[in-house]
């Protein structure tokens, strides 16, 4: 007879699992030692839970698969917290197995006992704890199947260590089907006019698109119907960002301007996006609860397409077979909306042209290094980003699409570039995969290259040094003028920590030193970190301290 943990990898392997993140516990010590035999899975051993995580969300998000984190009870769990709740944030779907005490001594406070069905009962998706062995397979099969159904998020299971053990009758594993719900006739019929009958439509396009067949989908769709794309934030790579139909990513702090442009929508198309707090800046656009324009809002989540807004048109389905549908149906539009056109790439234009800058006396602003990186990177480069204002000059003024890709947290979490880069060189090995980290994102996970190393990733970092939690000192500035306190940073030697965890390293001091290093840096068959000494005073790409504290009436 087996047990339960020997099902466990055999129901991932049913699922087609190929891999798996971990730091290993004594919880879960069996599985670790069927994981042993079982060639088809490679088990990555991480150095932090956080950094596991955020690796099978990056892992997630690049393949299109589900991502498979192993941790330890109590402290391993909680340290891995933060990629559960980015999982719920970013529509990741993830699956993470929990170590758990004995169940004889579960609700004694045993030694690192947490009640997970408590803990991410607002986090996950289903947080559930397995007694019964003959159960776990089951159970697993509808852990999957929530994680990508509807909206996909986390699921944690949690496996007490001597249920792990027992031996299983029931061991067979059933993957579940995904159900697909279909735009009706009626609702195809009532979209097309009103495509027809816009003046300035206006896509928003988001995550359940980030896929091969999803963004040729959408760039198809854009072209028979003439509609102008905007991505939500993170998704600037699902629409080639050099055509004339692109109309921005809808970041976090969007220059007003293009806010503006698009606002003049009169008709909205949000295809696989939640339209979140950051896409929909602060819920201004399209407003909640009552947008300004009339919203069509296809995602395949009966519970969430208008609940936040009143919305013309909701349609609960996926938004590639939707946009097939709607393509197969409505005539190709013959007369686009060439002024509306116009306007938006007006806008867009005056702000992604980067014109290089002088560096400045404490360094490089950070847009000359993106500017050059743009030029050299390769057309389908994985780009990483982590969280901080460093990644403004990214989402603005690097060409995403059609190849290129882009992997960020819309969580905003910091510490993810760095283990999403790991994660994306071990998924596509034969791809450039790049990854953009502030310093204090850097020292939070950038310890996990040594993954990266043990696993011979072949990834290049790019760090912006500007010794502050940059981020923050701009809202500082904003709201309590020259009184910046707690976001200045001692850094260590990075280029000799780098050097330490595996890497080549570089130190680019002036803008100049760019070239020379990326250049080497694309050459080299492994790691490669650069590190950019950034000037502070460009804080942002819309904003210096200068000019934040002259605004505010505050001496420099
Ligand atoms: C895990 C986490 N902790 C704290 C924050 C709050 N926060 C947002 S940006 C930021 C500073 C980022 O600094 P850095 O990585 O150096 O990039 P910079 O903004 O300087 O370019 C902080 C602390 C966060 N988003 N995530």
């Amino acid at each position: 007879m087996t047990t339960a943990a020997h099902t466990l990898v055999q129901c991932l392997k049913a699922h087609a699992v190929q891999r798996a993140f971990c730091v290993p516990g004594e919880s879960y010590l069996s599985v670790i030692n069927s994981l042993h035999d079982e060639p088809a899975i490679q088990l990555i051993t991480c150095r932090h839970e956080g950094a596991a995580g955020f690796m099978a969300l990056g892992h997630a998000r690049l393949t299109g698969e589900t991502g498979v984190l192993f941790v330890s009870r109590g402290p391993g769990c909680l340290n891995a917290a933060i990629a559960i709740h980015s999982a719920q944030q970013d529509a990741t779907p993830l699956v993470v197995f929990v170590g758990q005490a004995e169940r004889e001594n579960l609700q004694r406070e045993a030694f690192q006992e947490v009640n997970y069905e408590i803990m991410f009962s607002q986090m996950a998706k289903w947080a559930v704890e397995v007694h019964d062995a003959n159960r776990l397979a089951d159970t697993i099969c509808t852990a999957f199947h929530l994680a990508h159904s509807g909206t996909p998020g986390p699921v944690v299971i949690s496996l007490p260590e001597d249920m792990l053990e027992d031996p299983v009758r029931q061991n067979e594993c059933w993957p579940r089907s995904q159900t697909a719900s279909e735009l009706t006739d009626t609702q195809a019929e009532a979209v097309l006019t009103a495509i027809q009958q816009a003046q300035r439509p206006l896509v928003i396009a988001g995550g359940l698109l980030k896929s091969e067949q999803g963004k040729a989908t959408l760039a198809r769709f854009a072209q028979h119907f003439q509609l102008p794309i905007a991505t939500s934030v993170r998704h600037a790579d699902l629409f080639d960002n050099r055509d004339p139909l692109f109309a921005g990513h809808l970041v976090y702090g969007l220059p007003p301007e293009l806010g503006e442009a698009v606002s003049q929508a009169d008709l909205v198309i949000a295809l696989g996006t939640r339209l979140g707090d950051v896409t929909s800046q602060g819920f201004k656009f399209p407003a909640a609860p009552q947008p300004e324009q009339p919203l069509i809002h296809v995602w395949p989540d009966e519970d969430l397409v208008s609940r936040y807004r009143q919305t013309t048109h909701p349609i609960a389905a996926q938004p590639i077979p939707v946009m097939e549908k709607l393509m197969r149906l409505g005539e190709a539009r013959s007369n686009p909306p060439k002024a509306w056109m116009n306007q938006l790439q007006a806008a867009l234009q005056r702000l992604r042209h980067w014109e290089p800058q002088p560096d400045e006396s404490d360094g490089i602003v950070f847009g000359n290094i993106v500017h050059q990186a743009n030029q050299l990177l390769p057309d389908d480069a994985i780009i990483c980003l982590d969280a901080g204002n460093f990644g403004g000059w990214v989402q603005r003024y690097f060409d995403f699409g059609p190849r290129r890709a882009l992997i960020g947290p819309s969580s905003g979490a910091m510490g993810y570039g760095t283990p999403a880069a790991v994660a994306s060189a071990l998924a596509q090995p034969d791809r450039c995969v790049v990854g953009f980290v502030g310093d204090g994102g850097f020292a939070m996970t950038g310890n996990d290259l040594a993954t990266a190393a043990q696993y011979g990733a072949r990834l290049i970092l790019i760090i912006s040094d500007n010794r502050s939690y940059g981020t923050i000192r701009m809202h500082q500035e904003l709201h309590y003028p020259g009184r910046n306190y707690s976001t200045d940073l001692n850094n260590p030697d990075f280029v000799g920590m780098a050097r330490a965890l595996g890497a080549q390293a570089h130190d680019i001091q002036r803008s100049s030193d760019f070239q020379p290093a990326l250049q080497q840096a694309l050459k080299h068959d492994g790691l490669s970190v650069l590190v950019v000494r950034t000037a502070l005073n460009p804080i942002s790409p819309n904003a210096t301290i200068e000019a934040l504290r002259q605004r505010q009436g505050v001496r420099s």
